[in-house]
């Protein structure tokens, strides 16, 4: 994992690793963030505004049914730093029928990761061709003959040639009918003026589908500024950002071009030619958070709450029936499968197969148990004599004791709720929290 991921991880590990979620509790990971987010070489500006998105909505934002504050906590974090990383994922990189142009300064990584995709797309398929149009840096062409023969993947380039419209010109000759061809072009220190006029006499010839700016991430912040100057004299269409291996910080590259709006396509992880990777900022902070499919989980539980109108509020303004029981485990079933939603929750490694079967178990029981009862049964769980369980028993299909078990769990959730309503101080006061933590039984 690369610095970003690994300091964000640690954020996520705090949330995770706290008993309680409070308001002090929420401030410290909030710090972790910042000193994440600014280690990362995150505009500090852009880590205050977070911070205060996050704290705004995590004080105030009502925690949803079927999700512990822990969870809410990860989901809030979430949401906002794939907003600080590129938002939402708008589309993936479409390869195939395309030409592509990479462009950027020297040293960025052009010409590797015009070899890394060659190596991508071919492997996936698309017969893949690469042009070497650098006719500045001596050995460029050297470099990408060398990376595409290890790679098997058929290049061009004319090395004693200094029109790089001729050569893209022979090149697109040689690949034509090819699925996707990739023209390396040449970076100068600075973007002037020369540079410019040489890239767009290449993009005039190659009409490329495709203007990929090749950045890397150990520019820090600077690297919105360029993204724009290239946009603006090209037309850039996506980013690749390179090095976001080892100690590169890699935050400041994407938030800088989640401001330019162009999406960062793929993200480089190393000097080996297999090191590519497609970026997606969603997927990126669900696998550093370790939620498999965070957006799906949370995406169904928002479902659930619009379905289900029971609000924490709700629960603690009558009384706690069997029947208000019985809607908690049903929302907890709409979920998905139980060892998926544990999954989820990030306690994949605390409970084993058998233990999860057992629990999945008992929550289908229970539900059995509750549908054999009379309206009058679940509104009222104290006439729930021996004669009356006998019936229940037969009815469901379970023994007398695995009713009592149902019961024991009921009345303690009963009880638990009774002693939030006598130290409420408003619905989020500090036991309904302990209450969240800990979560519905049987989920
Ligand atoms: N660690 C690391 N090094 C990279 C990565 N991409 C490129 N490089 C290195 O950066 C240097 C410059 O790359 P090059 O492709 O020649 O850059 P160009 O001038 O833009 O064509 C080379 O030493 C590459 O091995 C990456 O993702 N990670
Ligand atoms: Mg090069």
């Amino acid at each position: 994992m690369n610095f970003l991921g690994t300091k964000l991880k640690g954020v996520m590990d705090k949330i995770r690793g706290s008993t309680f979620i409070d308001e002090k509790t929420v401030k410290e990971v909030i710090k972790e963030m910042q000193r994440a987010l600014i280690q990362s070489d995150v505009n500090i500006k852009t880590v205050l505004e977070i911070s205060k998105k996050i704290e705004k909505r995590a004080l105030k934002e009502k925690t949803m049914m079927g999700l512990s504050g822990k969870e809410q906590l990860v989901k809030i974090f979430y949401d906002e730093l794939v907003e600080v990383l590129g938002g939402e994922s708008k589309k993936t990189f479409d390869a195939r029928g395309k030409k592509v142009l990479l462009v950027g300064m020297f040293g960025a990584g052009k010409t590797t990761t015009t070899a890394k995709l060659g190596k991508y797309y071919s492997k996936r398929g698309l017969k893949t061709g690469l042009i070497a149009a650098d006719v500045w840096r001596p050995a460029a062409f050297e470099q990408l003959k060398q990376n595409a023969e290890k790679i098997n993947v058929p290049y061009y380039g004319e090395p004693e040639n200094k029109d790089p419209v001729e050569i893209i010109r022979h090149g697109l000759e040689k690949f034509k009918g090819f699925d996707l061809v990739m023209v390396d072009s040449a970076g100068r220190h600075g973007l002037d003026q020369e540079l410019i006029t040489e890239i767009k006499a290449i993009k005039e010839k190659l009409q490329p589908h495709e203007i990929l700016l090749v950045l890397s991430a150990d520019m820090g912040q600077s690297a919105g500024k360029q993204a724009q100057l290239f946009h603006d004299a090209l037309g850039v269409t996506g980013v690749i950002v390179t090095k976001m291996d080892g100690s590169s910080k890699g935050g400041g590259v994407l938030s800088a071009c989640a401001k330019t709006e162009s999406p960062v396509y793929f993200i480089g992880t190393g000097e080996k030619l297999e090191d590519i990777e497609e970026f997606n900022a969603n997927r990126y902070l669900s696998r550093i958070m370790g939620y498999g499919d965070l957006e799906g989980l949370l995406e169904k539980v928002r479902e659930i709450t619009a379905e289900t109108d029971l609000s924490p509020e709700d629960l603690l303004k009558g009384n706690f029936t069997l029947k208000m029981f019985y809607d908690q485990l049903e929302a907890a079933k709409k979920i998905g499968p139980l060892n998926k939603v544990v999954s989820m929750m990030g306690l994949g490694g605390q409970l084993d197969k058998s233990e999860l079967k057992k629990s999945e178990e008992k929550l289908k029981r229970f539900k059995h148990i509750i549908d054999s009862m009379t309206e009058e049964e679940t509104l009222n769980s104290d006439i729930l004599n021996k004669s009356r369980i006998l019936r229940i028993s037969r009815g469901s299909g379970t023994r007398p004791e695995q009713i009592r078990e149902l019961l024991r769990e009921f009345k303690k959730t009963q009880k638990m709720m009774k002693m939030l309503k006598k130290g409420k101080r408003g619905p989020l006061g500090g036991l309904m929290k302990k209450f969240e933590n800990q979560g519905f039984p049987g989920t």
